[in-house]
């Protein structure tokens, strides 16, 4: 069975954490949003598994920061914003039914926005969320799982996944300037349109289809001109808050 663990939008989702600069995000909006999200997972074939939201984790809507699933192992991660590490005990809760947990121990710093596996590779930023202890615990648990890790700096944006995103098994769509791109050598890259610049996210679903933010048409269409299925969602509430689409969930088979 495949798995989408989320978590609602807290009441209050107006004090999470937002770029210098940015706009605070709409509740109500943000729900409605939320919602129209996990009826799009479910209806590309995943079990939504809701985890109630806790108002004291304006934030706690983000729960892939939480959790990285790596096979049957299931590492709690120690989120890089202090204000947001009392969110991990609820999600582990729930999926140590499913999954052997790990977590990652002080003075680690890891969010699962920097994790991205594809393949035997598992590529994680270092950002202002994950450092390299962080890194280096990962590291160890994925290569008992056989699995290695690259490491990625990533520049000028939050999170790994908030500018590289893959659409299948060996495409890439990523914002230039923010990642070296030869570590991702022999994987295909397509660059977001600068015109969208911070505004392209994409989940891939079960089905094979890809969720992406409806706010980037054109790089979306470079994505579908390679035979890949989109469908695209409004989320501006989610972004607003410098979420994207892989954010809100944690995806895995049981
Ligand atoms: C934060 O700054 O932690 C949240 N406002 C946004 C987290 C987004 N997480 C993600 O993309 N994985």
């Amino acid at each position: 069975m495949d798995r989408a663990l989320v978590r609602g939008v807290s009441e209050s989702f107006d004090r999470a954490i937002v770029r210098e600069g940015g706009r605070a995000p709409e509740v109500a909006l943000a729900r409605r949003q939320h919602d129209l999200y996990c009826r799009r997972l479910e209806a590309a074939g995943h079990a939504v598994e809701r985890l109630a939201p806790d108002d004291s984790y304006p934030d706690c809507v983000f729960v892939e920061d939480t959790a990285v699933v790596v096979g049957p192992v299931g590492v709690v991660t120690r989120p890089g914003a202090e204000s947001r590490r009392g969110e991990t005990f609820a999600v582990a809760e729930v999926l140590v039914s499913d999954l052997v947990l790990r977590t990652i121990e002080a003075p680690g710093t890891l969010d699962g926005g920097d994790v991205m596996i594809l393949g035997d590779t598992v590529f994680v930023g270092r950002s202002s969320r994950s450092n390299d202890s962080g890194i280096e615990q990962l590291g160890d648990i994925v290569a008992e799982q056989g699995l290695r890790l690259q490491a990625v700096p990533v520049e000028g944006v939050l999170h790994l996944k908030s500018a590289v995103l893959p659409v299948d098994d060996e495409t890439l769509v990523l914002t230039p300037g923010t990642v070296d791109e030869g570590l991702f050598a022999g994987l295909r890259i397509v660059h977001e349109d600068s015109r969208e610049r911070h505004r392209f996210s994409a989940l891939r679903m079960r089905s094979g289809t890809v969720l992406v933010t409806d706010v980037a048409p054109r790089t979306s269409a470079r994505v579908e001109t390679l035979g890949i299925e989109v469908e695209p969602i409004d989320v501006s509430e989610i972004l607003a808050a410098d979420g994207g689409l892989t954010c809100m969930s944690i995806l895995y088979k049981v």
